[in-house]
């Protein structure tokens, strides 16, 4: 009877410990297929906007290396630009433009993939972009916009 009862707990908490690994993991998975679903409806929305100017669209990449890629991008003097920025890490990160005519600031979650447009500087040259989360620029996260 003793043993028995002991078998008894020990599958109780063989169960419990099972339970606590798959339950947060199914959390996030579902959270992970709202967050995409919500992405896809903003993404029909952006696209049935109409109206709106079109602008060229920049694709970056962050790492939690502290790198952009690519780390240099091309832009024509004065041309309106949309960066769509992916963050497959752990880390935030984001992408902020110095010196452009409208500067950028797009900030971007774990895991998530933002966007936003800004105006390129009129006079041609070489500037930079950062990410200005703490230590990430001391720590080489920037790159070069050149204005041609
Ligand atoms: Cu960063």
């Amino acid at each position: 009877m003793n043993d028995e009862a002991a078998r008894r707990v020990r599958d109780k908490r063989a169960d419990q410990a099972a339970g606590v690994q798959t339950d947060p993991s199914a959390r996030w998975r579902s959270r992970v297929l709202v967050a995409t679903a919500a992405l896809a409806a903003l993404a029909l929305l952006a696209g049935c906007g109409g109206g709106a100017a079109k602008t060229r669209t920049i694709d970056l990449v962050t790492n939690d290396s502290f790198r952009f890629s690519p780390a240099e991008i091309r832009v024509k003097a004065g041309e309106r630009i949309t960066v769509q920025l992916r963050n497959p890490g752990v880390l935030a990160h984001d992408f902020v433009t110095r010196g452009q005519a409208t500067d950028a600031k797009i900030e971007v979650a774990a895991g998530q993939t933002a966007s936003g447009a800004f105006s390129v500087a009129a006079k041609p040259g070489r500037y930079e972009f950062i990410c200005a989360q703490p230590g990430h620029e001391q720590a080489g996260m920037k790159g070069t916009i050149i204005v041609e």
